[in-house]
Order: C-alpha cells, then structure tokens, then sequence
C-alpha cells in the first residue's frame, strides 16, 4: 500500500488548495492511476485499521440492485446514513445503475464467453438519472480485460476523499475482482485505480500526516467461499479476512 501514501504526498507537496461543495475544502490534484496486483494481498490499508464488514455489506448491497439504507442498517452498517432521505432512499445509485438493463450479468456473461471484447463495462453514470441521486456516482465505470487467464478490472473514480472513501474504494473493487475471477474461472490480475479530482479534506491533514509516519505492512488476505458460482449468490459469510495487523484505527469526519 505503499502507492496509497506515495499519493498522499503527491497531494501535499503538488496539491492546490480549492473551495468545495460541503464547505470544507481540500487541497488536490487532478489524474492519477494505482495498480494493485492481487497476487501481493489483498489490498486494505495497514496505516490505519479499517473494517471489511461496511465495505463487504456494501458491495453486496450493490450487486443486489438495492438503494436504501434499510439493508445496511440491519447489519450494522452506517456509512450512507448522512445522504438517504426520511424513508431511508439514495435515489437511483449504484445498486440501480449497475443492474440497469443487466449491466452487471451482462458483464460476467461475456468474461465467460466474449473474454476478447473491449467493449465489458459497467456505467453508473447515467445522465437522465443524476438528478435523482443523493450523490452523482463517485466512482462512475468500470471495464473487465482478461489475458492469459487472468481478469483484471480498471475503474474511473472523478472524486476520490482520500482519507476516508479511497481506501473503501480501493477493497471494494479488489473484493468485486476477486468474486467476479472465481465466478468466471479466471485467475485474479490486476485492479487499476483511475482517479480524476483525488483530494485531502483540509479537516484531514493530521490524520494523513500520522499515517505517512507508520510503514505499511503485509497485505492481508480475503479468503472468499470457493463454492459460489453466481456472483449474485455471495452472502457476508462467505468471506473471511486472514492475517490483518493494522495500525489503530483513526477517525475522521466526514463532510456532507
Ligand atoms: N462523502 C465524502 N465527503 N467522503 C466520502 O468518502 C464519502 N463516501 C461515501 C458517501 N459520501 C462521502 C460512501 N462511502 C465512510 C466510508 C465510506 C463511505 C462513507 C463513509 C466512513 O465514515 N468511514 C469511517 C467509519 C467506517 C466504519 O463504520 O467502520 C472510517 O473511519 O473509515
Ligand atoms: P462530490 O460529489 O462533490 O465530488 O462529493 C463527493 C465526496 O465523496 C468526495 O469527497 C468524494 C467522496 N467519495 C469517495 O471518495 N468515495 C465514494 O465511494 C463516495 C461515494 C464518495
């Protein structure tokens, strides 16, 4: 996780300071790119100890088409609280999206069958819709590629916090690798980061600060259930973290 901190002080030495929607403001930089191979670990931040739990329950979440925050509250999870509505509704978001027309099935599908396509993409981004959500989509596509039998997954986030949403971010869409190869057969390759405005809150600085002090660790490993052959058949259990010594976690608020 060493490209994580490297980002983060690319950010402090060539970041500029900006003004933002929630008032906070940041200090950024515009395009940047991370290559996780999966065969080192997996890659959940070391410098500070963060929970799979949220990050699994997302993602499954996601994959079932759901946009309300009823399901991820009942398993104790609470990081949409702040943008659903009184019913507990975040508009047309990624569960929507990802499953609009099949986009996701579509995927998979053609990993099996049409593995040279260029064309394996998930979009979220969908512009009758944005109006609608609670949040436009952060991280807003994302493209299959398989070669030598392995699948790798690129994707594009136009805003990345970095202190708290990037590292979610980054284990989840290691996580949908990981399901998608053993649900296509393939071995797992790479997952490619494309960030666009990649920013550090100004509220943040100290919490990045200290974590540039601590050197990373040996990447954990994410067993998942090897049975499971549809990826919208994986269930919370069917995953299982190994080998996590993080540093203490540290709080951060997030901005709204
Ligand atoms: N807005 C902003 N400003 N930043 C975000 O990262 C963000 N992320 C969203 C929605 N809106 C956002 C969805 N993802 C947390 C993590 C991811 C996330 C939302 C919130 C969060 O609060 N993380 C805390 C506690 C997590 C826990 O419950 O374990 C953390 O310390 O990582
Ligand atoms: P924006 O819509 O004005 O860009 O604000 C969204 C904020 O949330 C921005 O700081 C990026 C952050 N974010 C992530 O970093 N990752 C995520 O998955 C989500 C949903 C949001």
């Amino acid at each position: 996780m060493k490209q994580y901190l490297d980002l983060c002080n690319r950010v402090l030495s060539e970041g500029v300071k900006k003004k933002d929607r929630t008032c906070t403001g940041t200090v950024s930089i515009f395009g940047y790119h991370m290559h996780f191979n999966l065969k080192d670990g997996f890659p959940l931040l070391t410098t500070k100890k963060l929970h799979v739990k949220p990050i699994i329950h997302e993602l499954l979440w996601f994959i079932k088409g759901d946009t309300n925050i009823k399901y991820l509250n009942d398993h104790g999870v609470y990081i949409w609280d702040k943008w659903a509505n009184k019913n507990g509704d975040l508009g047309p978001i990624y569960g929507k999206q990802w499953n609009f027309k099949n986009q996701l099935r579509t995927a998979v599908d053609n990993i099996k069958n049409n593995p040279d396509s260029r064309r394996i993409i998930v979009n979220s981004w969908n512009v009758k819709d944005l109006t609608s959500m609670a949040l436009p989509p952060c991280h807003v596509l994302f493209q299959f590629y398989i070669s030598n039998g392995e699948l790798s997954l690129q994707m594009y986030q136009r805003s990345a916090d970095i202190f708290l949403g990037l590292p979610f971010n980054i284990a989840s869409y290691s996580l949908l690798l990981k399901m998608v190869a053993q649900v296509t057969n393939l071995k797992e390759g790479k997952f490619i980061h494309v960030l666009g405005d990649a920013h550090i809150y100004l509220n943040h600085l100290e919490q990045i600060q200290l974590q540039l002090t601590r050197s990373p660790k040996t990447l954990p490993i994410m067993k998942i259930n090897s049975e499971v052959k549809s990826i919208f058949d994986f269930k919370y259990e069917d995953f299982e973290l190994e080998r996590y010594t993080p540093y203490p976690h540290i709080k951060g608020e997030v901005s709204v």
